[in-house]
């Protein structure tokens, strides 16, 4: 028996004071974070002799507190998913088990009058066992929970004291802590010395409820010792206990969080109190706050920072909360932890529903006995009730006083069990304002909600009308159709996507049983390193070194690694837009979707565009209009120019507290239909030295390949059907296509060409070829027809597919390579970031430039990227040279300084090198992007199905004319 008896104990925890809420009081505390002496081993059972006092730390090194061992020079970080990178063999652990001593002193300060003091460790990964002054304490469990010791006749006061901690990466609870994120250990959150004044405050509980029918406040405040409450805005002067009606308050809601600012006294203490009044219901089935159906549109975030990993400081959080405001992100679940207590302040302060969720995963279990019994799983088996109780407790406790958090959740994929109901009575027992939530209680047994998932936009539809397929149990059954829906993941933002989110969003607006959606998830968790060579890159499972790994399914996140939007969270703020704006030539119709608040708060704007050129700008007034209610209003633009472009434009009036006066929510948009652009004719076919010339272009006589454009040389040209697999393509995805595409051999593709015509009469060279790939009968008769004019040629291309073909392409186009100076684009069409056929939401029209390099998107793992959408002209410039193409109307683009092989081969941004061409597709379309890494396939309206493609693409040498 090598390992210590507390590491395998179903309760790692002892001696432990019971949780109580998180507050902020006047009584003396002192932050122990800092540097600590540190000794890291590879083993659990060392001597604990670095405990006593006398104890000689020569030898030791330093580690910053709060932080991660391996992410400060010790072991180093390792990804799993699922699966426990160890024999399960509950409650048993490895012998190898990384454990880090820390070591520092403290010295209570003088003038503390304080009766008792306590020793608060906000976060320690996995377990702590804690000495002060060589005596034992306890440990602690519970890597993201808060874990209190009375040090009172421990601690000395006028002499230094030595507080020693042993904290192990693996223990019993590690179990229950199998949340899909990276493992990482140490004492990653603050550390406190708290001094009890005698009279202090044990525990408080603020009960802020909002009646909406008289619009009263409803206040009780609970403590163990006698207080009094005060807020004095609404000249509350109450003894705690005491229950005050209060008329006329304003509530809190995450449109508008209302704090009540006031303080609860005891003789010992005071603590400042944030009240905000509301009241979470639910009632025919729907999800209400303050009486009103409400609708999430959350986001799943964990606690991640690139350089930091779990250790995030305030700085972050208050980063990640602006970042969500920002995007119309009006909630977010915990997933699958509790934040530090800061981070749900802010979210009281700025205003974000929360779920909040409890530190519980038993998921490393389901790959060992997905469908059946999960045997040995702690949901089950009764001697980790106590356990999992106690976490349920220790969150409850802590964050009770919270207005942001409108639900409970138990944990996610823990399987079922009586242990979670056993959670879920205590919590309902002891705080019945609050749902709970849990998402693998399919029956509803022992939750308020249903929670699902991961399902398709059908199957939400479905939900939302109450016609879900019944469950077996009748009376179970009918219960759960009382209940209202969470969809508490979906759109899984793995690499490029996620798309269909649109379509999800219609689904959640139109269902009032539908209580909203949390998107999967937040941020990548990469973590900051660096190549041999030292250029900087974004680590995933597998750069650390690890045995077992999950590659890079820790990059999943709408923004990347270091919290820049990628475009799947410009996709989702348009698509979570409180507002909706619907733009014809003539009229403007607002459609607002808060469920709380009208648009006193915007400001709209009318802007009318042609080419890039700004034709008129006006604010227009309009009056607020109500929750969930929408009003028309004509839009007086006078004569509007074929091609022109009405812009209307939502942003804030003035300042909010998340976001400056001038911040866009919501855009609508109305192109007055022009004619496309006629196909370049007339100029002759010329033959020279093995060439045809066709106005600016030239082909190779025999294989009818462009070679040049004038003066620009042209290579690599031919019909293109590739794209970089993007991770919803990959065969671990629901929709796996990567096998079979390249079974295909669509990743090779030989184009043979069977005739090169001539018609010299019309100026039209027409070749024919077939594009086809080794191995395969699949293929496609590829038609180019040419034609020019004297400084423009047009190449129509219609190709027709050969063959039984079973799965959607990844992209229909054409391909080019022209010389790498040519690196700077402007286009007309949608920008300006990057859209496929189903993200499409966040590009508007207009004129967009970008450097070549702007254009690549650096997604975690590298796949197809950058494509702009319903491209109707674009220039490429650079070197004294320029190329135009107009689409017929448009095109997909996409410009790269490497190939799409490149692109394909790498494994990080880093191996990425410029090739010295500028790679141009213009294609017909590339298949949707969904998001099957863990979820639905691309919509079928959003797939490329391998049939007809008939399109057209001017090339012109500007300045020739
Ligand atoms: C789901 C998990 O709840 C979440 O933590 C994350 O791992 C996500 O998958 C994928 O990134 S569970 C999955 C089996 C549906």
């Amino acid at each position: 028996m090598t390992s210590p008896a507390y590491l395998t104990d179903f309760l790692p925890r002892r001696g432990t004071l019971p949780a109580r809420s998180w507050a902020r009081s006047d009584a003396p505390e002192l932050s122990l974070n800092g540097e600590w002496a540190f000794r890291y081993a590879e083993r659990a059972d060392l001597p604990d002799d670095f405990a006593s006092a006398d104890f000689d730390t020569a030898g030791w090194g330093t580690i910053p507190v709060p932080a991660h061992w391996q992410l400060n020079g010790h072991g180093a970080p390792a990804y799993t998913n699922r699966r426990y990178p160890f024999p399960v063999d509950p409650p048993h652990i490895p012998d190898e088990n990384p454990t880090g001593d820390y070591r520092r002193t403290f010295a209570v300060p003088a003038d503390w009058a304080v009766e008792r003091m306590l020793l608060r460790f906000d976060g320690i990964d996995s377990v702590g066992r804690v000495w002060l002054n060589g005596m034992k304490l306890g440990v602690t469990s519970g890597s993201r929970l808060a874990s209190e010791f009375d040090i009172t006749d421990v601690v000395r006061r006028g002499e230094e004291n030595v507080l020693a901690v042993r904290v192990h990466q693996w223990s019993s609870a590690t179990y229950l802590e199998d949340q899909d994120m990276w493992w990482l250990s140490g004492i990653f959150r603050d550390v406190t010395l708290l001094g009890r004044p005698a009279g202090a405050i044990g525990d408080h509980w603020v009960h802020a409820d909002y009646d909406h029918r008289s619009g009263e406040g409803i206040l009780r405040v609970e403590t163990d010792v006698p207080a009094r409450v005060t807020l004095p805005a609404l000249g509350v002067d109450i003894a705690a206990g005491e229950e005050l009606r209060i008329p006329g308050v304003r509530p809190w809601s995450a449109e508008d969080p209302w704090l009540y600012d006031g303080e609860l006294a005891s003789d010992g203490e005071r603590i400042r109190l944030r009240v905000g009044f509301r009241t979470v219901s639910i009632a025919e089935s729907e999800f209400r706050v303050n009486g009103v159906r409400t609708l999430m549109r959350g986001v799943n975030r964990h606690d991640i920072d690139t350089d930091t990993g779990r250790v995030v400081s305030e700085e972050r959080m208050r980063h990640d909360i602006l970042l969500m405001k920002q995007h119309n992100i009006n909630a977010v679940r915990t997933s699958h932890y509790p934040p530090q207590a800061r981070f749900l302040e802010l979210c009281d302060e700025l205003g974000l529903w929360v779920i909040d969720e409890c530190d519980l995963e038993t998921h490393g279990f389901y790959p060992i006995d997905w469908f059946h019994e999960l045997a040995g799983n702690p949901a089950k088996d009764p001697r980790w009730r106590e356990a999992l109780v106690d976490r349920m407790q220790r969150l409850v406790e802590r964050d009770k006083n919270s207005p942001s958090v409108v639900m409970w959740s138990l944990g996610n994929e823990c399987g079922t069990g009586e242990n979670l109901g056993a959670m879920a009575q205590w919590a309902r027992d002891r705080d019945p304002s609050r749902p709970l939530h849990y998402e693998r209680d399919w029956s509803t047994e022992y939750v308020d909600v249903y929670s699902r998932m991961y399902t398709t936009q059908a199957e939400l539809e479905v939900i939302g009308r109450g016609e879900e397929e019944p469950w077996p149990d009748a009376d179970l059954d009918r219960e759960r159709r009382a209940k209202p829906f969470v969809l508490c993941e979906y759109a899984h933002s793995m690499g490029n996507g996620p798309g269909g989110l649109a379509e999800y969003q219609e689904v959640f607006e139109k269902h009032p049983r539908l209580a909203g959606g949390f998107v999967w998830e937040l941020y990548d968790h990469g973590l900051r390193t660096q190549t041999e060579d030292g250029r900087e890159f974004f680590g995933y499972g597998g750069d650390f070194g690890e045995e077992l790994h999950d590659a890079n399914f820790v990059a999943d996140g709408l923004a990347f690694s270091d919290g820049t939007p990628a475009p799947g969270l410009l996709e989702l703020k348009a698509v979570y837009a409180p507002v909706v704006l619907h733009v014809s030539a003539d009229s403007l119709t607002v459609t607002n979707r808060y469920d709380h608040g009208d648009t006193a708060h915007l400001a709209f704007t009318v802007r009318v565009e042609l080419d890039g050129v700004e034709l008129s700008s006006e604010r227009i007034q309009i009056a607020p209009v109500g929750p969930r209610r929408s009003v028309s209003v004509p839009l007086a633009v006078a004569d509007l120019p074929e091609g022109a472009v009405i812009t209307v434009s939502a942003a804030l009036a003035a300042d909010a507290a998340w976001a400056p006066a001038g911040h866009e929510l919501a855009w609508g948009q109305f192109e007055q239909p022009r004619a496309s652009a006629p196909y370049a004719q007339g100029a002759p076919v010329v033959r020279t030295d093995g060439e045809l010339v066709v106005g600016p272009a030239r082909l190779d006589a025999r294989s009818g390949r462009l070679v040049g454009l004038g003066d620009l040389p042209v290579s690599g040209f031919g019909p293109d059907v590739w794209r970089a697999v993007i991770d919803n393509d990959r065969p671990f995805s629901w929709a796996p296509k990567e096998q079979r595409w390249r079974q295909i051999g669509l990743d090779h593709a030989h184009v043979r060409t069977d005739d090169v015509a001539v018609s010299e009469a019309d100026g039209e060279i027409v070749v024919t070829g077939h594009l086809g790939f080794p191995g395969s009968d699949l293929a496609y008769r590829v038609e180019q027809r040419w034609t020019a004019s004297a400084d423009a040629a047009t190449l129509r291309i219609v190709a027709e597919p050969i063959g039984a073909w079973d799965i959607e392409l990844p992209r229909f186009g054409l391909r080019l390579a022209l010389p790498g100076e040519l690196e700077h684009v402007e286009w007309d069409g949608y920008g300006p970031g990057e859209a496929y056929s189903d993200s499409r939401s966040a590009v508007r029209l207009g004129r967009w430039s970008a450097s070549v390099d702007e254009l690549q998107t650096p997604y975690a793992f590298p796949q197809e990227n950058g494509n702009r959408a319903g491209v109707r002209r674009v220039l490429l410039t650079g070197g004294g040279a320029a190329l135009e193409v107009t689409g017929h109307p448009a095109v997909d683009a996409t410009v790269r300084p490497w190939t799409t092989e490149a692109l394909d081969a790498a494994a990080h941004p880093t191996d990425l090198v410029r090739d010295g061409l500028t790679w141009l597709n213009l294609d017909a379309g590339q298949n949707g992007l969904g998001s099957a890494s863990c979820g639905p396939a691309a919509l079928p309206s959003a797939r490329l199905l391998p049939g007809r493609f008939d399109y057209a693409v001017t090339f012109r040498l500007p300045g020739r004319d």
